[in-house]
């Protein structure tokens, strides 16, 4: 495998690859890696590599022709080889891109500097794009190295014969179970006895285990693509039992204030379909309470005698999970209720989180909720849904984060307030496994 770097700042490689594993490939011709300086392609006196942007707005960028005739010198036409610019726009990379890149016989890594690169330098020579996360780099170089290293890992020969980088995480998806050597006692910490058990069998599930569980409480979205085997899934149903990423999170169901059609404030009617569904799913995402908020006694009264149909007498006997969904269903007549309770059991008030159909402007994505969500320490969330028309403009107003609508690549929106909320639980609160 080779590696041919294009950057202005070719001295930035020479003590990356000067250590280690990576030197050692080199020594032994397992990989070998060149860096090219741009302005080596320039042909003007001044050796000029960057020029100001067509339409302005300051910054200079990088020119394309002596990246061009860069490229067109070092690319090893027919051999099979991949030419790759390092920028913030590109594919993210990964463990899945470095094993993939590892099948090249020439990588030629373009290393973006200034504001950027010429456009037609993309469309003329660029194959791929990779971005290793996303922020900015003050230079391509620093990617360039990154995946320089993460691709040789992946070469034949390059770990010797005794590691493999299957080995290691990512592969499998899961993170790397604990580890320990001497000292067993460590400033009153001890090593775990199983390590020192010589049960190879033993030590073997220990290890499986403990992946699985730094897996589910650290990183949980890997699980989603970690092939896993009915003993793994067992284990983390045990897991389940005893940890969890914490949150505590509270949902409403608002019937008053909401709009009609004709956006006039109205009360709306209980409907025993949202209600059951709603609070199967909440059960199912880890809620803590379901208030329905109704005003109307009448309409409470009605509720009431459906929940209790569930939750007393025959109703657990016939149904047991049901019921337990429904005894977590609390009626209030107003959210400033159901804010009051959560404040009376957390001894804190929520944040209210509201939900609308129509776009709204400074309206919060789905990623960045569940990330305040699952990093509130336990702080509360109280999660409002709206009936008939929409939840009013007070609610709206007072709420401390809107969530976008939920949406589909159509035009088309019209869910009923169950499946909204099953999709938005989903969204905030799923553990793919
Ligand atoms: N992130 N992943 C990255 C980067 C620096 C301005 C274009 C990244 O790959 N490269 O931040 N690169 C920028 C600096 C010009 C490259």
């Amino acid at each position: 495998m080779k590696f041919d770097i294009l950057t202005i700042f070719p001295e930035f490689f020479e003590s990356p690859f000067s250590f280690g594993i990576f030197k050692k490939a080199l020594d032994r011709n397992i990989v070998e890696l060149s860096t090219h300086d741009i302005r080596d392609y320039t042909e003007d006196k001044h050796r000029t590599v960057d020029d100001a942007p067509y339409g302005g707005g300051g910054g200079m960028l990088m020119k394309p022709e002596p990246i061009g005739r860069a490229v067109e010198q070092i690319r090893q036409e027919g051999s099979n080889s991949l030419v790759i610019l390092t920028s913030p726009g590109g594919e993210l990379f990964s463990d899945e891109t470095a094993r993939e890149l590892a099948g090249y016989d020439q990588l030629v890594i373009v290393c973006g500097r200034y504001e950027g690169i010429d456009e037609r330098v993309r469309e003329l020579y660029v194959d791929r794009e990779i971005s290793i996360g996303d922020y900015v780099l003050s230079g391509g170089e620093y990617a360039a190295s990154v995946i320089v290293d993460s691709v040789a890992r992946f070469v034949p020969g390059y770990l010797g014969n005794e590691l493999s980088p299957e080995r290691d995480s990512f592969k499998e998806s899961l993170l790397e179970h604990p580890q320990y050597t001497r000292p067993e006692n460590y400033k009153g910490l001890t090593v775990p006895e199983v390590l020192l058990s010589g049960n190879h069998e033993e030590i073997r599930g220990w290890r499986r285990r403990e992946s699985l569980k730094r897996t589910y409480l650290e990183r949980p979205e890997l699980l989603d693509r970690a092939g896993l085997s009915l003993d793994d899934i067992t284990a983390i149903d045990d897991l389940k039992k005893s940890a969890r990423p914490i949150f505590k999170a509270y949902i409403a169901l608002v019937h008053y204030p909401v709009y009609n059609n004709r956006l006039t404030i109205i009360t709306t009617a209980f409907t025993n379909l949202d209600v059951h569904d709603i609070a199967r799913a909440g059960k199912t995402y880890g809620i803590e309470k379901f208030y329905l908020v109704q005003p109307n006694p009448e309409q409470q009264r009605l509720a009431e005698r459906v929940l209790r149909h569930w939750t007393e007498g025959e109703g657990p006997a016939l149904n047991k999970s049901r019921a337990e969904a429904l005894e977590f269903v609390v009626i209030k007549d107003s959210l400033g209720e159901a804010v009051k309770d959560i404040e009376r059991i957390e001894g804190k008030a929520p944040r209210v989180v509201v939900t609308d159909a129509r776009p709204r402007e400074n309206a919060i994505g789905y990623s960045e909720m569940r990330e305040k969500m699952m990093r509130s320490g336990g702080d509360p969330f109280l999660l409002v849904f709206g009936t008939g028309w929409g939840l009013s403009e007070e609610i709206m107003e007072k709420a401390d984060y809107t969530l976008k609508p939920v949406n589909g690549y159509t035009g088309y929106n019209h869910l009923s307030v169950r499946s909204a909320a099953a999709i938005i639980l989903d969204r905030l609160f799923s553990c793919t496994i």
